[in-house]
């Protein structure tokens, strides 16, 4: 096992809410938190608290507080963070929900997480109110953030002008979000995030990410994500900065806000950084206000991220996390000059382990170039409460000892960069969005077409990976296109089947399981 190399930091014993505006100074009021990308509405930090204690007090009005699950299901736009804070200043949990996900999709969450009160936007609000009408969820429940008749708005909420409940929290086992997240193996779980999970997670990283008050970040990564809500939503509140979002990533739109707006500070997966690289619309744009990049959520080729620096004259950073670490836990730390192949060393307060998946053994820390592969263990405060109601996860994620087993494989070098280099889990990342095998397979083995099925990932320029099933036919009329065209009329686009191959048996262990190795 080996320590992180930053000094160990303070964790406060507070809620995420106070972490973050507790201390907010006068000045600071009127200094912009949010901007709308598309409209330039600025919203400023004093607007964002005031607005998310008015909805911590309307959310108590309705009788919600701790032990209630609020879901938030939106894009990024401003009033995500005022209904996003506003939950959890009430006390409440919230489940925040993938934006592209469709009513079934949407449906499930609902119900797995025990929702009783959903938060979405009026473009989204068609298959919100089919998934909550179905899951007994009343349309005075159902708020439309921007307004739609027949269900309460934000500015309804916020003109009842409650004052924000009196709440106890303790940090340490209050339950503050739950994303869902399929980990190692299986059906996307609820991740169980308590609030001292999230607060720890700032508080390690901010100064290394460093980000400051004077930064403009561009906020394109989305919220109801992991690596949002901590890096954008918390980390650049926290200190400060102010946010500029986009609903959705688009090159053209994404290049005229960095330009117009004047943007420092940009918080990307792989696939943004290909076209940062590659795409001709760059030059016809003045980036030059630019000056940090940060990748995340899936591997980033070092060659590509070095032709980023080149271009656009900026730092590239990358980190690494997952949602069950709240999300970071290796990063470079912005000015350190790690390698790029790496996400860096160890945060403050975590340990990481990398273990032979052979024999068992820990692999140290090389004396010079890089260490054997192994599965990376990490531990620390930021390390999830739990999932949800499935102890059998839990029990084969967190062990004993405190570890997390991660299901990445992992070399280290000399000074403690961890580069991830493969994954032992079956997860598929999509452009740096989660497909779980598992659910696709399912869905599969619904087809009259399908016999049998498996689903694995397979490498992609673009997307960094791609769904490919490997299906048994049980009709000859099945090819490829009407097998894909069934997945892609029943889930959400970012996890259709991408590339079908017709095999005459699904290779499995004597106990059942699917050998993905083989496959892939
Ligand atoms: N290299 C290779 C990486 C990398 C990676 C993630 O959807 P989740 O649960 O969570 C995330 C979290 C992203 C993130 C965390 C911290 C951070 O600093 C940052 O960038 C600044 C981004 O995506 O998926 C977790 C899984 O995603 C893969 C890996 O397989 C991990 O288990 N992954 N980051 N840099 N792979």
């Amino acid at each position: 096992m080996f320590e992180s190399p930053h000094p160990p930091v303070e964790i406060p014993e507070t809620s995420v809410f106070d972490l973050l505006f507790a201390d907010l100074g006068e000045t600071e009021r009127d200094h912009p938190a949010l901007v709308d990308g598309a409209s330039g509405a600025v919203t400023t930090y004093g607007e964002l608290v005031d607005r998310s204690l008015a909805l911590a007090g309307a959310l108590a009005a309705r009788g919600l507080g701790p032990g209630d699950v609020v879901a938030l299901h939106s894009p990024n736009v401003p009033a995500f963070a005022i209904a996003f804070h506003g939950i959890l200043r009430s006390g409440a949990t919230a489940t925040t929900v993938n934006a592209m996900m469709n009513a079934a999709e949407i449906g499930k969450q609902l119900r797995a997480s025990g929702a009783s009160m959903l938060l979405t936007v009026s473009p989204l609000a068609p298959q919100a109110i089919e998934a909550a009408t179905a899951n007994g969820i009343a349309a005075d429940r159902i708020v439309v953030l921007d307004g739609l008749e027949g269900h309460p708005s934000l500015a309804e909420l916020l003109g009842e002008a409650r004052p924000a409940p009196t709440v106890t929290i303790d940090p340490a086992t209050h339950v503050a979000v739950m994303p869902y997240s399929s980990g190692t193996t299986g059906h996307p779980k609820g991740v169980m995030l308590s609030h001292r999970n999230l607060v720890a997670n700032v508080a390690q990283c901010v100064s290394l990410i460093d980000v400051r008050a004077d930064d403009r970040v561009i906020a394109v990564l989305p919220f109801f994500h992991i690596y949002g809500m901590t890096v954008l939503l918390n980390i650049a509140l926290k200190q400060r900065a102010t946010l500029v979002t986009m609903p959705r990533f688009e090159l053209t739109e994404f290049l005229r806000i960095i330009q117009d707006e004047r943007i420092t500070f940009a918080f990307i997966a792989p696939p943004i950084a290909v076209a940062l690289a590659k795409h001709p619309l760059v030059d016809d744009h003045d980036l030059s206000s630019l000056h940090t990049i940060m990748s995340g959520a899936a591997p980033l080729d070092e060659a590509l991220g070095r032709a980023v620096e080149q271009r656009l004259g900026v730092e590239m950073l990358q980190g690494y996390g997952m949602s069950e670490l709240s999300p970071v836990s290796h990063v470079i730390p912005r000015g350190s000059g790690a390698p790029l192949r790496s996400s860096g060393p160890t945060i403050p307060n975590m340990q990481s382990k990398i273990v032979d998946i052979e024999t068992g053994e820990e692999i140290p820390l090389p004396e010079e170039g890089v260490s054997a592969r192994g599965e990376l263990w990490v531990r620390g405060p930021n390390v999830m409460l739990r999932y949800l109601d499935d102890e059998a996860a839990t029990a084969e994620t967190i062990d004993a000892d405190g570890f997390l087993h991660t299901g990445d494989i992992a070399e280290a070098d000399a000074a403690g960069n961890i580069a991830i280099v493969d994954r032992l889990k079956e997860l598929i990342k999509y452009k740096g969005y989660q497909v779980a095998p598992a659910e696709l397979e399912a869905l599969l083995l619904t087809s009259q077409d399908v016999a049998d099925a498996a689903v694995v990932g397979v490498p992609d320029d673009e997307a960094g990976e791609i769904p490919k099933a490997f299906v048994v036919r049980a009709s000859e009329a099945a090819t490829a296109e009407s097998v894909m065209a069934f997945v892609a009329e029943r889930v959400s686009p970012y996890k259709r089947v991408r590339a079908v191959e017709f095999i005459d048996a699904i290779p499995k262990s004597s106990a059942g399981k699917i050998l993905r190795k083989d496959l892939r």
